[in-house]
């Protein structure tokens, strides 16, 4: 993409979640998306979570990768508190394995939607991928990009077959 200034924000509620969200980081940076990726928790800063929530929309952010864990509030209160569209990732938790951020993020109530990945670092890649395949309906570059990346990961899965025996 021509633009050097992040299109996607990726925030996370703790430096220990990096551990997961950097799986998106990876995808995006493979695809050439502007990124960037904070720390900003719900709990602990919530004043830097509204301010961020407020200024991503003029900062030019397209999409929101937010990745907590537990009690997983970031993804939705940075939904209540801008359009630009919230993708959520729960990020596994000690004593109960990510269920409990799951749970926290996909049970949002009606009129904020925060769209919801998979537990762990499937779901922060498949995030990635989702806001690339958004900006892709806008870019013909980046569908040629996705179609390519698609096209090697159906290569790859058929070349499993060859491997059992
Ligand atoms: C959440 O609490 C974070 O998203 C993280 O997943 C979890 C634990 O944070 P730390 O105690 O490791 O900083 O807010």
């Amino acid at each position: 993409m021509n633009s050097a200034s992040p299109v996607v924000g990726i925030v996370m509620g703790s430096s220990s979640d990096w551990d997961t969200m950097k799986a998106a980081a990876q995808i995006l940076a493979e695809f050439g998306v502007p990124y960037e990726a904070r720390v900003v928790s719900a709990h602990r800063m919530p004043d830097d979570m509204f301010a961020y929530a407020d200024s991503a929309q003029s900062r030019g952010l397209v999409a929101i990768i937010a990745g907590a864990g537990g009690a997983a509030h970031l993804p939705g209160m940075l939904a209540a508190k801008t359009v630009v569209p919230v993708l959520g990732v729960p990020v596994a938790s000690r004593h109960l394995q990510g269920v409990d951020s799951l749970h926290s993020i996909v049970q949002m109530p009606k009129g904020i939607p925060v769209a919801t990945f998979a537990i762990g670092n499937a779901g922060a890649a498949n995030a990635a991928l989702f806001a690339v395949a958004m900006l892709a309906t806008g870019n013909d570059a980046l569908r040629t990009q996705l179609e390519a990346f698609r096209t090697r990961q159906t290569a790859a899965a058929r070349a499993m077959t060859q491997d059992l025996k």
